[in-house]
């Protein structure tokens, strides 16, 4: 009670906080506001009356919920709530999402090509691109490294540390700068010679221990390898240092894609000659897991078939949610409504060829939707766990190897659930579940939206060794969202994956043929 502004009342709350662990007056205010307030209030730029107004006017009660209200454009409606409201929620919305000082993939990469965007108007810029765990495709970004190569950095570095969404600036030098951005992201600048920017990208690109194993096997030849350049290593003489290739074939290896650069063994099988040659983008024919707005998409069946027909693709499914998961209050008439327009949209479409399908719920123990009368006229079917997400492993395994023994389920969606930084996966053994994947013919899905990443590259390598096929799916929600299949393909080379291991870029007939699943 000496500190000046500390009072009788402040006093005894901080010794009772200190004798009990607790504030009884606090504990009692808390009961008397809904969770689902303070679950908002925790989300940056949300203070406890806008938290209020959200969860009485329109009921949400988390982050997610939040978002999706955001996206239907649900708080305009509000009073109060003005643009400015919006856009500094969707940033603390953001800013949660950047868990543990990491962001997720594709903010971050959104934020790379708009700093891209913006520096590559200067002349001094020859060329620029971003390395670090960013080129690599990791599921979370500890910080952006930029990599420029130029004569004259002073105009790139003065124009880097004063575009407006700097809001610190923690290095300032010539071949260097380090910012820290309004959302909470550092990005790093490095300013290069062209004459060393393969050697440069190659040790910027990492990862760390990657980049070990290379530098070994250059003090096995007696050359010296640094960001510089490959040197040798007496004389000190240049050898090479202009590009990647290079600099990877004057050590007796192939290129090695950024994204396997995590040493899980590929120097040594680039080495051996037997490095696989991983799923390219091109390669990808189609997309198996989307929705429309006969659930909860957004966008109607035409707009999402154009969006797919200009990624030129040659088959594309339609997967809307199934009736068990009630808040979207689907029925069989619907579906079949649905299959009816399809079949006439399909003569509209002489170069992708439509499929109709489902993403069924698995329920506690296995079961889904419908039973086989229904699920026989789909030409695909996802299953995925939309509810009773806490099983036990056992319980877990049980119910996704008995969906998978249905020979109807084509494909388990987004296989753990997770929501990376959100939500934690769940529980299941992996062997056994991955075992009957391969036994039954059913695939896995990569689900390539960039908060999911599910299943993600340790488990796909995991996978891949039982002999599991995958598919890469987008799981899209919108036309927009049909474009992050590259997260999914980047992902799936990360976990070493070759077109023979997804079935979605198979030719459609061989796919066709694993969808009937031995039936
Ligand atoms: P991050 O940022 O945690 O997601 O992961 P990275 O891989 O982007 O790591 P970062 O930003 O610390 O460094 C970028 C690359 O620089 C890293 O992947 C490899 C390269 N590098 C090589 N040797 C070193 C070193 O001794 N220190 C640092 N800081 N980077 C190195
Ligand atoms: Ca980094
Ligand atoms: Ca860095
Ligand atoms: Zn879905």
């Amino acid at each position: 009670m000496e500190i000046p502004t500390v009072g009788r009342s402040i006093a005894e709350k901080v010794h009772e906080y200190l004798q009990s662990g607790g504030i009884e007056e606090l504990e009692i205010l808390r009961t008397q506001i809904p969770e689902g307030v303070r679950l908002l209030m925790s989300i940056p730029g949300v203070g406890p009356k806008k938290a209020m107004v959200l969860y009485e006017e329109l009921g949400i009660h988390d982050a997610g919920e939040l978002r999706d209200a955001i996206a239907d454009h649900k708080l305009a409606l509000l009073k109060g709530f003005g643009e400015k409201t919006e856009q500094n929620i969707l940033k603390g919305l953001e800013m949660m999402a950047s868990s543990g000082g990491r962001s997720l993939l594709g903010a971050a990469l959104d934020l790379a090509e708009s700093l891209i965007g913006e520096l590559s108007g200067l002349k001094e810029v020859a060329r620029i691109t971003y390395a670090g765990s960013l080129r690599r495709m990791c599921e979370t970004i500890g910080d952006i490294d930029l990599l420029v190569a130029g004569y004259d950095s002073e105009p790139m570095m003065d124009l880097f540390v004063s575009l407006p969404l700097v809001a610190q600036v923690l290095a300032h030098g010539e071949t260097k700068s380090s910012i820290v951005t309004s959302s909470g992201i550092q990005v790093d600048l490095r300013v290069v010679q062209p004459a060393v920017w393969g050697a440069a990208l190659q040790y910027f690109t990492g990862s760390k221990a990657h980049n070990v194993k290379v530098r070994e096997m250059a003090v096995r030849k007696g050359l010296k390898l640094s960001e510089y350049g490959l040197f040798e290593a007496k004389s000190g003489k240049l050898i090479v240092a202009e590009t990647e290739e290079e600099v990877y074939e004057r050590l007796g290896l192939p290129w090695i894609p950024a994204t396997m650069r995590e040493d899980r063994g590929e120097v040594a099988a680039a080495l051996r000659g037997e490095l696989p040659g991983v799923l390219m983008s091109e390669q990808l024919r189609g997309d198996l897991h989307t929705h429309t707005d006969l659930t909860d998409g957004l966008g109607s069946l035409e707009d999402m078939l154009a969006t797919a027909r200009d990624m030129n693709y040659s088959y594309y499914a339609v997967t809307d949610h199934a009736p068990d998961l009630a808040m979207h209050r689907m029925t069989d008439a619907k579906m079949l409504t649905q299959r009816k327009r399809i079949a006439a949209l399909r003569k509209e479409e002489p170069h992708m060829t439509i499929l109709h399908g489902s993403e069924l719920n698995i329920g506690p123990t296995g079961d889904v939707d419908w039973g086989e009368d229904f699920l026989s006229g789909f030409d695909i079917t996802i299953a995925s766990i939309h509810s009773h997400f806490r099983q036990s492993k056992e319980d877990m395994t049980r119910r996704l190897v008995s969906a998978m023994e249905n020979p109807y389920v084509n494909v388990i969606g987004h296989p753990t659930g997770r929501l990376i930084g959100k939500r934690e996966p769940v529980d299941f053994d992996f062997d056994e579940v991955f075992t009957a994947a391969a036994r039954t013919g059913t695939a896995m899905e990569i689900n390539a939206h960039p908060d999911r990443l599910d299943l993600r590259d340790e488990h796909i390598l995991w996978a891949r060794r039982r002999g599991v096929k995958f598919a890469i799916n987008t799981d899209a929600h919108s036309t927009i969202n049909l474009g992050y299949m590259h997260f999914g393909v980047a992902t799936a080379q990360r976990g070493w994956l070759t077109q023979d291991d997804v079935i979605n870029a198979w030719p459609l007939a061989k796919l066709q043929r694993f969808l009937r699943k031995g039936r």
